[in-house]
């Protein structure tokens, strides 16, 4: 039997945050063993918000670098930059035209990102979830592992689908959310009611992955708690702590009653300390071997030509059967025709 297909995606957006690691990541790291999957930078994501172009490149790079230290082996998993493979871009604006405006105004993210970013609601902003779509119809995706944040999006991508289908026959494959483990949704460390984001503007919010043991360690002992210093999990009264306890529990893979019981009668300062400690540990090997990759350009260059083909031939092939339900000819051929036209 043939292998499940995975695909998912990060923005290229700057550190990566301990959510990410948790909500993402690592979780894409255990499933290379039994799904075929394809791990993408989303560089065209990143151009709703505006960002130095030269920054973008260094991120972009960066993320690649990160995904291979956080454990994604090229020699598994096809790792890929979006913009390398114009097929994303092309099916996007296709579904575009599927798409209705109160689909798209119903988003969360994009309430949330026009709200941080008034001055600049552009249309990439609120096509954004289209793009996202695109990215995952293209590899006819059965799951999609993601943080709990990312699901709205993903029952559009399903909506799309089943319209296209219904309309053409089918095309492409309806995926499902995959969204796994305790920390699903890291909690920011100064702000315990709202996510831990790369974006965020709170200082000792997030931890970021390439932060120092000590900066690390400083942060969780100023992680905010509250007044009953009793390690107890209870999302409502005591986000800070449940936030914690999530982590310690991502980590270790203790549960939540064992490690109720592990600090009984301990107070958050033995808690915070150990929670920090378990996330060093966890990070070292990554931040160790990040140092070494970050600085080799020319193999990161080979992942990412490697990946594009190899990503170019699946997208290419649904991108085609698209074009030919719509009865548009095939764009690739005429591709291929230009350049022949050129070379003579
Ligand atoms: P930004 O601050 O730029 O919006 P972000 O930190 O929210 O970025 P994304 O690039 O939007 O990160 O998300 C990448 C992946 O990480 C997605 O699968 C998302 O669901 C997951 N993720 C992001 N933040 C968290 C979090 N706090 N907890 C769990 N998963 C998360
Ligand atoms: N929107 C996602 C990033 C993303 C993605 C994808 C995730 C872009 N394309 C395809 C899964 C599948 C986010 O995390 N903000």
């Amino acid at each position: 039997m043939s292998k499940k297909i995975i695909l998912s995606g990060i923005q290229a957006t700057g550190n990566l945050t301990l959510g990410n690691y948790l909500g993402a990541i690592n979780n894409w790291k255990k499933m290379q063993e039994d799904y075929e999957c394809n791990y993408m930078i989303a560089d065209l994501h990143t151009l709703t918000i505006r960002n130095n172009p030269e920054n973008l490149r260094k991120n972009t790079l960066n993320l690649l670098a990160l995904y291979i230290s956080a454990g994604i082996n090229p020699e598994k998993s096809n790792i890929f930059i979006q913009s390398h493979v114009a097929e994303h871009a092309e099916l996007a604006w296709i579904l575009n035209c599927y798409t209705y405006m109160g689909e798209l105004s119903r988003m969360t993210q994009f309430k949330d990102k026009s709200a941080k970013h008034a001055d600049n609601i552009n249309s990439g902003l609120f096509t954004y979830p289209v793009l996202m779509a695109a990215d995952i119809l293209l590899y006819q995706a059965d799951l999609v592992p993601v943080g709990e944040d990312q699901k709205q999006h993903l029952e559009l991508t399903r909506d799309l689908a089943e319209r296209f289908n219904s309309i053409y026959g089918e095309t492409f494959k309806v995926p499902e959310p995959f969204i796994q483990g305790v920390a699903a949704r890291v909690m920011g460390l100064q702000e315990p009611t709202s996510k831990m984001s790369k974006s965020s503007s709170i200082p000792n919010d997030s931890i970021f992955l390439n932060d120092e043991p000590d900066v690390i360690l400083k942060k969780f002992k100023k992680a905010v708690t509250d007044s009953e210093n009793i390690v107890r999990f209870d999302v409502k009264e005591k986000p800070g702590i449940s936030n914690l306890i999530s982590i310690y529990s991502a980590i270790t893979g203790k549960t939540k009653q064992d490690i109720e019981k592990e600090f009984e009668g301990k107070g958050y300062g033995d808690f915070k300390v150990a929670v920090a400690e378990a996330v060093i540990e966890e990070l070292k090997p990554m931040q160790e071997k990040y140092k070494e990759l970050k600085d080799n350009p020319d193999y990161l260059e080979k992942i990412y030509k490697t990946g594009a083909e190899k990503a170019k031939i699946i997208a290419n092939k649904t991108l085609k059967d698209v074009y030919e339900k719509i009865r548009i000819s095939f764009i690739e051929e005429r591709k291929y025709e230009c350049l022949q036209i050129m070379l003579k």
